[in-house]
């Protein structure tokens, strides 16, 4: 039924739109999507898939949902006319941080795009109450704060659905939480499902998002990814990760079995989705139920789980693949190490290489390992990084099977990145090709037949500027940071990690200051705008954001310099500020070290709101490099098989690159009179030092092609023809990064719901 949110109003006899204040329209408007929401019915289909993920970085879910019913536009005319601003009301929502980066993110965007093909798929997670840490700068550095995101009322539903997860020393009760996942435009729904424990105690947490890590009972789902540095922390992950998938296999097996499942036939009606290596337990615990509760022998629930289950990965950084102490898992969860030690017999009878034990000789669990050995689908993010998996970090796999291993370039949804973020642009392509792109990305092609139209090049430069200055609003609103919209708008998001290497755009911010310094000034004022949270435990990491923020410090306050130039970190990075810096950037900072990135995503983001890509060929860019061609990207740096070499001859010698011109005077200057009056003396000595001395992902070996690149990129943009005929390019190549397209290839070719 059709009924506007005043209809719903008057029905209850709520107080008139003009008289309510913001915050009370919020939670209506909530109420009232709740109720739109729930004359959906399920998506149906025999099986069902289950993408079990560690994280999802939901962002907020007012406005998507509007637009996902198709009501954003009507709502917000009906707000208006009351004299209330719907992009106010927008603000009080408080995001949840169940996440960390891109696999959060892109678990979100899936389950947006199953939804939205109509596809019977739902996420699998955990409701941590304070998610990732909150950021917040002090002295030039990062301090962690608890980010309490869950309100009295909010997009989460009650159920009373809970299972009873048994570990060694004690049981929990669950009890799952869901949020709706509307598709756009359609009939059905899906849940994005989020176990909990009953009950929570937020007097553990002590200091910042130090807490008692030991009272499992109670901080389970305290907050995502606690300091794994230690024993104890590694510990709670181990317990958080059984509890998930512990859950996701009841729910599993329930859902099954409701719909006439004899679990002999379980992968008629299941299939799960392992996104990273975090679910990778789901395995044996499966293998576990089946066994002990279902009479099945281990030969054919191990054959069954191998078939309904697929493998992702996201990461060939070795620190970041899962092996756990086979001792820890004994502490934590006993019944299924027996499983894990069967597994691993299985393969040690089969083949006598080292590197496809599931267990190593020190005992450690190598949880990719029995993913690859007991799925039957594993797949990279991105044509390179699955070339890469197969052909080196996994090759030994790659040889035994060849028809497990499959690629599905990450995508993004365009509901969000485009529809929701940057209206105005959205509005324009449908001026300019109707309104098919929607439901067909690829339809953005048709922007092509304006490349040349200068028309078209002053709106879409006009959109932009806008776009700028709302930023520079939104800014100076939340964060007292006043950017200039006239100033070309250079930017790097992501998490804070070497490999990504936001250390090597410091080193550019300070060349440019070393130059402007020197009289060398830029024809047209740079902003370069960085966000990003680094790890609590990752030193080096802290580090470069300490180095960052010291650079806008003194940058900033130079009169000298600040007409010219300007560096900002944004304090607390999340989804609803990409939303707000994607629109207005003009350069898209995707300079990883070649073969590191899986993917990347936000490089997806930027091409589609008209910044071009200054990158490396890695992940994802190597595709939009493909797509765009080479007039219309800026690629720079080694290519991922020298890099691979590098490695492998331990080739690569910091030093001998430091003392080339240039590099040198931007390296020394970290520890410098000015910066250290700013800073902290350790902190920069100990990043000068490991970028002299060590560099492990070769910041140096790229930089001079770094800086030149970059150069060439603000002498292309004074000239706004070809500036906007490149933007036009690769707006019109966008369309193959939409995540609709992304899961209907694993629909096709995985998962066969249909
Ligand atoms: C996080 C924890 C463990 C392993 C991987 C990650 C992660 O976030 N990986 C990122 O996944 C994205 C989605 O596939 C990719 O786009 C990024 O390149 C990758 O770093």
């Amino acid at each position: 039924m059709n009924y506007n949110f005043t209809d719903f109003l008057q029905k209850r006899n709520e107080k008139q739109i003009s008289e309510m204040t913001n915050q009370e329209i919020y939670y209506k408007l909530l109420e009232y999507i709740k109720e739109r929401a729930d004359e959906k019915t399920a998506n149906k289909s025999k099986k069902k898939i289950y993408y079990i993920s560690a994280e999802f970085l939901i962002g907020k879910l007012l406005s998507n949902n509007l637009i996902n019913l198709g009501i954003y536009k009507e709502v917000r005319e009906e707000l208006k006319a009351a004299g209330k601003n719907l992009s106010h009301i927008e603000e009080i929502e408080v995001e949840p941080s169940l996440g960390n980066g891109g696999l959060g993110r892109l678990a979100s965007c899936f389950v947006d795009s199953m939804s939205t093909l109509g596809i019977n798929g739902e996420g699998v997670g955990l409701n941590y109450h304070c998610g990732l840490f909150k950021q917040v700068f002090k002295n030039n550095e990062q301090k962690a704060e608890p980010n309490y995101w869950i309100e009295d009322q909010s997009w989460l539903r009650d159920t009373n659905i809970g299972y009873e997860v048994k570990f060694k020393n004690f049981s929990l009760h669950s009890k799952l939480k869901r949020i709706d996942i509307l598709g756009y435009e359609k009939d059905t729904k899906n849940y994005l499902n989020l176990f909990d424990i009953k009950s929570i105690d937020y007097n553990l947490i002590e200091n910042g998002i130090s807490f008692d890590e030991e009272n499992i009972e109670e901080n389970l789902t305290l907050f995502l990814y606690p300091d794994d540095s230690t024993k104890k922390g590694e510990l709670l992950r181990i317990y958080q990760q059984y509890f998930m998938v512990s859950n996701a296999a009841r729910l599993i097996i329930a859902e099954a079995t409701e719909k006439g499942s004899n679990i002999h036939d379980l992968a008629d009606y299941a299939f799960v989705q392992i996104n990273d290596t975090h679910p990778s337990m789901v395995i044996p615990e499966l293998i576990r139920i089946m066994t002990e509760e279902h009479n099945i022998s281990f030969e054919e629930a191990t054959e069954i789980v191998t078939k309904m289950t697929g493998y992702t990965n996201h990461t060939i950084l070795a620190e970041a693949l899962e092996k756990w102490p086979l001792d820890y898992l004994e502490e934590v969860v006993p019944n299924i190490v027996e499983i894990i030690k069967k597994l691993d017999k299985v393969i040690k009878a089969k083949y006598s290489d080292e590197k496809v034990q599931i267990i190593d000789e020190q005992n450690r669990v190598h949880m990719a390992n029995m993913d690859i050995h007991f799925s039957s689908s594993v797949n990279g993010v991105a044509y390179l990084h699955t070339e890469i998996l197969k052909n080196s970090e996994l090759k030994e796999f790659y040889e035994i099977y060849p028809n497990k291993f499959n690629n599905k370039t990450n995508g993004i949804t365009f509901r969000r990145w485009l529809e929701s973020c940057n209206e105005d642009l959205a509005d324009y392509f449908k001026e300019l090709i109707g309104t098919g792109y929607l439901k067909d990305a690829e339809q953005l092609n048709e922007l092509l037949k304006f490349a040349d139209d200068k028309n078209v090049y002053e709106k879409l430069a006009q959109i932009k500027h806008e776009n700028k200055i709302k930023l520079k609003k939104y800014l100076q609103h939340t964060q007292g940071i006043v950017i200039d919209e006239n100033s070309i708008i250079d930017t790097q998001i992501k998490r804070f990690h070497e490999y990504k290497r936001q250390q090597m755009n410091a080193l550019y911010v300070i060349k440019k200051y070393l130059d402007i310094k020197n009289g060398k000034l830029p024809e047209r004022k740079i902003t370069v705008l960085f966000g990003g949270k680094a790890a609590p435990a990752y030193i080096i990491a802290q580090d470069i954001i300490h180095l960052i923020l010291c650079l806008s410090e003194i940058i900033n306050n130079d009169p000298e310099v600040n007409k010219y130039l300007n560096v900002y970190l944004v304090e607390n990075y999340n989804v609803g500020l990409a939303e707000k810096i994607i629109p207005a950037t003009d350069i898209s900072e995707q300079i990883s070290l070649a073969s590191k990135e899986a993917s990347g995503t936000g490089n997806m983001k930027f091409m589609l709101n008209g910044a071009l890509t200054l990158g490396t060929m890695d992940g994802a860019n190597v595709e939009i490099h493909d797509l765009v061609g080479d007039d219309n990207i800026y690629i720079f740096g080694k290519q991922s098989d020298e890099i691979i070499k590098l490695y492998e001859t331990s080739g690569y010698v910091s030093k001998d690159y430091y003392k080339q011109d240039g590099i040198k005077e931007a390296v020394d200057f970290i520890t410098s009179d000015e910066l250290i009056k700013v800073g902290n003396k350790e902190r920069l000595e100990r990043l000068q030092n490991e970028l002299i001395n060590k560099d492990w992902f070769m910041t140096l070996i790229d930089f001079a092609d770094y800086y030149n690149t970059k150069e060439r990129m603000f002498k292309d943009y004074e000239n706004k023809d070809l500036w906007y005929k490149k933007v036009i390019n690769n707006m019109a190549k966008a369309g193959f990064f939409s995540s609709d397209r992304t899961i209907a290839q694993y629909e096709d070719e995985i998962w066969k719901t249909k």
